[in-house]
């Protein structure tokens, strides 16, 4: 069977493409430079079209599995969007394909688009005879709505079976995307629907949190994203009486509030509460991004003083409690961890010396961790922005079901590994799970924020954003801790960094935004702030763009 040119051509010729932008398939698909909303529909139109006939493909590629796209800018300004798919266990797109997605989006004119599907078609060897199913759904951003119709136009295109998921979050999308393909196997991975997914967190949370004394109701802030109506939702099905939960930032409908001073980027990276949410000292708040697939928690102290649990926290704090939990059950299975270079120093230092878990370092961005999470028993991973969750091998999974334990205390431990292991995302990080995998383990622990906070103390870290003429000219190595080109760089960051005590500072390109990411670490609030500060400008005065930023 052969390409329908004829079709691709007269669809693709409503989704014309700007001559004047590249496209890069980045750490989480597709992103729409910031632009006001009517340019960021035409900059992201094209790319959503061809999107479309990519899912398609992908789909036809392996034999009919169900391929997902999710259209969402995530943590961005709500002005930008994006587009990502998802593969049929609700993994990222497998980076061989990336190089596809890419090649799709720039085509310049729609016969090079009609080369280029055949390109793809030949060299991945595609048999377009095959059927198509596809999931599609879109957070909450005013652009979605005409973006997701170019989607359904690129799907058409293929005759694509399609199924429309409507308002997720990203996780959900991802959860529906295993269910599909899982269904009826002995590896079905739940109902696939949105209710299903609802019911199986629910019934989990449940049984871990069974006889356990109620923790003061905890604070959501849900970035004035999908996350508020899906959290809501949620709370009618498990209860409140279960869940105690108070939504804050939940005004889905008023332009231009998505992430708008609130959320968990801006949580984790302006190190402070969500403007005018006032903390009471002592109680647990935690933050959505804009498509709850990230979270942080955080509480002020008695004097006032903000206090972050970020994904570095979750993931030392997740990762005992299951080392808890196994051992207790009388289980042998080994418990790693995955970080990248934005992990704070002392929670790595912590997870080796105080947990004795093994921990890798990977570049940034979910396809990266998620993989490296799959060589351990039971591998946790977390990007310190809050993205993040729990990977079990398929043998550790057959061990947790088919144990027999030789105790009640035993077989205790085992029932809430089991119902850990139905609360939990696997697909990838989700806000929604994460914050309920939190609760249990401070529900089990009885345990104040502060008194998860006491595991250890943060070094002192910053992380600014330097705007740069071409963030493509950056590369790095060593999971992102060393930079690569322009050349010389490193050797000035090096310089900066040696005398400064406890001091470490890395440079990376986004790929999510048009600019180049600074972190530093530091002995002190102040050397990790001026150290930052000094590192942004080495950058800022060779490559940026714009007016010189005042504090970096
Ligand atoms: C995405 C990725 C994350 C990554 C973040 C920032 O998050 O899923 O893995 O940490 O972007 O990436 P970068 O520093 O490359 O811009 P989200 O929540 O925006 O989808």
């Amino acid at each position: 069977m052969s390409l329908n040119e004829n079709a691709v051509r007269t669809a693709s010729q409503a989704h014309p493409r700007p001559a004047d932008i590249t496209y890069t398939y980045g750490t989480a698909g597709f992103r729409a430079e910031s632009a006001p909303p009517p340019l960021a529909q035409q900059v992201l139109d094209s790319v959503m079209f061809r999107v479309g006939l990519l899912a398609a493909l992908r789909s036809k590629k392996l034999g009919g599995k169900t391929i997902g796209v999710m259209v969402t800018a995530s943590h961005n300004p709500e002005k930008d969007n994006g587009v990502k798919l998802v593969d049929p266990m609700g993994e990222m797109l497998h980076s061989s394909w990336e190089a596809y997605a890419t090649l799709l989006a720039n085509a310049l004119s729609d016969d090079a688009l009609i080369a280029r599907l055949k390109e793809v078609v030949q060299t991945a060897e595609i048999d377009l005879s095959k059927p198509a199913k596809v999931v599609y759904g879109y957070d909450t951003r005013p652009s979605c709505r005409t973006l997701v119709r170019a989607v359904v136009d690129g799907l058409s295109a293929f005759d694509v079976e399609q199924v429309n998921a409507g308002l997720v979050t990203t996780p959900q999308l991802h959860y529906l995307t295993r269910c599909l393909n899982t269904e009826g196997t002995p590896d079905a991975y739940g109902e696939p629907t949105i209710e299903g997914y609802y019911k199986k967190l629910a019934n989990a949370y449940t049984t871990l949190a069974k006889g356990r004394h109620l923790l003061p109701a905890l604070t959501v802030d849900c970035a004035n994203g999908v996350g508020a109506p899906k959290l809501k939702e949620f709370v009618k099905v498990i209860g409140q009486d279960i869940l105690p939960v108070i939504p804050v930032r939940d005004h889905i409908n008023l332009a231009g509030q998505l992430n708008l001073n609130c959320g968990a980027d801006y949580v984790k990276t302006q190190q402070r509460a969500p403007k005018n949410v006032d903390l009471v000292p002592w109680q647990r708040y935690c933050s959505f991004d804009g498509d709850a697939d990230r979270i942080v928690f955080y509480y002020a102290d008695g004097e006032g003083t903000f206090h972050l649990l970020d994904g570095d926290k979750i993931a030392g704090l997740a990762a005992g409690f299951i080392m808890d939990l196994v051992k207790d059950a009388g289980l042998g299975v080994k418990v790693g961890v995955v970080q990248t270079a934005y992990a704070n120093g002392a929670s790595t230092k912590y997870l080796t010396e105080v947990l004795g878990v093994p921990v890798t370092c990977v570049p940034t961005g979910v396809k990266h961790l998620h993989h490296a999470a799959e060589s351990y028993d039971i591998g946790a991973y977390f990007e310190a922005n809050g993205h993040g969750t729990v990977l079990f091998s398929p043998s550790t999974l057959t061990a947790i079901r088919t144990h027999t334990p030789s105790t009640p205390s035993q077989a205790a431990a085992l029932d809430n590994l089991r119902a850990l292991v139905e609360l939990i995302n696997q697909t990838v990080g989700d806000a929604l799970s994460d914050m309920l995998l939190v609760e249990t383990v401070l529900l089990h622990r009885q345990w104040t924020p502060a008194q998860w906070d006491a595991a250890y103390s943060d070094f002192p870290n910053r992380l600014v954003k330097v705007l740069v003429q071409d963030r493509h000219a950056f590369t790095t190595t060593d999971a992102e801790r060393k930079v690569e080109k322009p050349e010389g760089l490193q050797a000035k960051i090096d310089e900066a960094v040696k005398d400064v005590v406890g001091g470490r500072s890395f440079v990376r390109p986004s790929g999510t935004e048009d600019c180049v990411r600074v972190y530093a670490e530091a002995a002190t609030r102040e050397t990790a702030d001026e150290l930052a500060n000094k590192v942004a400008y080495i950058v800022f005065d060779s490559y940026g763009k714009g007016q010189r930023p005042v504090n970096g």
